[in-house]
């Protein structure tokens, strides 16, 4: 039997873990499917002291009348993050998150990414309605100057030396975006080193509601991360070096957590506020940690949460949430309205999904009062839905964990870039039934869907139109896209990046 190149890397992989685990291979212990936590070996700060961060707007090199350019040198650089120690990460430009970057509807943005790690990167526009030879597909790399040593086998994949521009036509609704690394095997410890930042996108639309805007308006990228004793993030990686074998240990197969929550780079920042509504963009860039999350005032009262977008941009009608679940690479877009507490409030934003430090995020302060003009409207966006009875197929995904070989599977089988698993036709409508067995938050390139039904019925943080969708144990949702725009190959997965470097991952090609 040929030994397939992935399922090569798998068994050498948990080879690598019974040698360290010895019980391991007399299957006395098993690779855990559980995400699970790896614990820092430094001392955690307290919270609350940092002043939030914000990712700052990246400029372009060039403007003209369509467009505008963009360079960015992806490196490895040193971040203070803790008090008093030295943090190596990978950023855009150095910096983590990296830079914002401020597009609009209509513009079409030329990102040229130059690799300087050594180790190859692909850049992927998450939620982007992108061309495929600039989605980031997982074997697309950017290798370092100089070359490296393959270990893939994709005679389809587009590899650049040391740098390639990613062309975003940006021919869809203002939405939150973020841009992250999506190499083959190593997207989840590239990411938990620093690799992922916002992508505002804004039209007309958006700009005409009178929504709360400029320093009222904040981006919240929420992560959680571990440290090791020398400062750098701690990641369970089987090679740190991340240039040979992927994969991690064994026991975190099921998704690494941290025990640090970081907000835009900050670990539990506090904001001061004015008495006033904000904006906030929250984006969950965590590699498998959800989150449950809560404006709490006292230990009895919340804040609400009012949902005005999802990851695809505006909703139809504001949505009211007393919690918010958040699972990796969803994002909401809320209004919080400060303006009835007394000055001198503290809100703490905490995560009811988790005890001890993960159970908390960032505090709001609560410091002046300011004149506040913006308001919610009812109506905020009207858009032309897809309707269930235009689906011209129902495809089945499960989602599930093999005991068998100890891996994360797609219909039973691990991706293959070689394999096409579904061929939906340009300009059509299809129904994709998703189920699982754990919690899997799913991810599909290239679309914005509509979510039909989630276990039944419709999931409260489902409304407007999804990218990825979080799916507990056993459940199944049908969700309903439009496969338009380009026609080519792209990726589906679970974004819990464990799982997607585990081999949750498969192919569409729009045809
Ligand atoms: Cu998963």
């Amino acid at each position: 039997m040929k030994l397939r190149r992935r399922e090569f890397l798998r068994h050498a992989a948990l080879a690598g873990a019974g040698a360290m685990f010895p019980a391991f291979e007399s299957g006395c212990l098993h690779p855990r499917p559980e995400a699970r936590l790896l614990p820092s070996l430094v001392p955690l700060p307290e919270p609350f002291q940092i002043p939030l961060p914000i990712p700052p707007v990246l400029k372009p090199v060039r403007s003209d009348a369509g467009a505008d350019s963009y360079e960015v040198t992806i490196r490895q650089a040193t971040a203070r993050i803790l008090a008093g120690i030295d943090t190596t990460i990978w950023g855009y430009d150095g910096i983590f998150p990296g830079p914002t970057i401020e597009a609009r509807t209509g513009r079409r943005v030329c990102l040229l990414l130059r690799n300087a790690l050594p180790v190859p990167i692909v850049n992927h526009l998450h939620g982007g309605h992108t061309a495929p030879e600039s989605d980031g597909y997982p074997t697309d790399l950017i290798l370092p100057a100089g070359g490296f040593p393959s270990h893939m086998h994709d005679p389809l994949a587009r590899l650049a030396d040391a740098e390639r521009t990613y062309t975003y036509e940006n021919d869809q609704r203002a939405a939150t975006l973020w841009y992250h690394d999506h190499r083959m095997d190593f997207t989840g410890p590239q990411v938990w080193r620093g690799l992922a930042g916002f992508y505002i996108l804004r039209d007309e639309e958006d700009d005409g509601l009178p929504l709360p805007r400029r320093d009222r308006e904040i981006p919240l990228l929420i992560c959680d991360r571990s440290f090791d004793t020398d400062g750098s993030f701690r990641y369970p990686a089987l090679d740190r070096s991340l240039r040979g074998t992927p994969g991690v240990d064994a026991r975190y197969m099921g998704g690494v957590l941290g025990d640090v929550v970081l907000v835009n780079g900050a670990p539990w920042p506090k904001l001061e506020v004015a008495s006033a509504k904000y904006r906030l963009r929250i984006l969950n860039a965590s590699n498998a940690r959800r989150y449950d999350l809560a404006l709490r005032i006292s230990s009895r009262a919340v804040l609400p949460f009012v949902q005005i977008g999802s990851d695809g941009g505006l909703l139809a009608q504001p949505l009211t949430h007393h919690t918010i679940r958040i699972s990796p690479a969803e994002r909401f877009d809320v209004i919080v309205d400060f303006s009835q507490l007394p000055l001198g409030s503290k809100v703490t934003l905490v995560n009811q999904a988790a005890d001890g430090p993960a159970g908390r995020i960032m505090r709001f302060d609560v410091t002046r009062g300011e004149r506040d003009e913006s308001r919610i409207p009812e109506t905020l966006s009207s858009f032309a839905a897809v309707r269930p009875e235009d689906a011209v197929i129902t495809r089945v995904f499960d989602f599930s964990y093999s005991r068998a070989d100890h891996g994360w599977r797609i219909n039973g089988k691990p991706y293959d870039p070689e394999r096409m698993d579904a061929r939906p036709k340009l300009n059509t409508t299809e129904i994709w039934r998703l189920q699982t067995d754990f919690n899997h938050p799913l991810h599909l390139h290239l679309v914005h869907f509509q979510v039909l039904g989630h276990s039944g019925r419709p999931g409260p943080f489902d409304a407007g139109w999804k990218d990825t969708i979080d799916l507990g144990p056993g459940q199944t949702a049908n969700i309903l896209a439009r496969f338009a725009g380009h026609r080519g190959r792209y990726v589906f997965h679970c974004h819990n990046l464990e799982h997607e470097d585990m081999s949750m991952m498969a192919n569409f090609e729009v045809v």
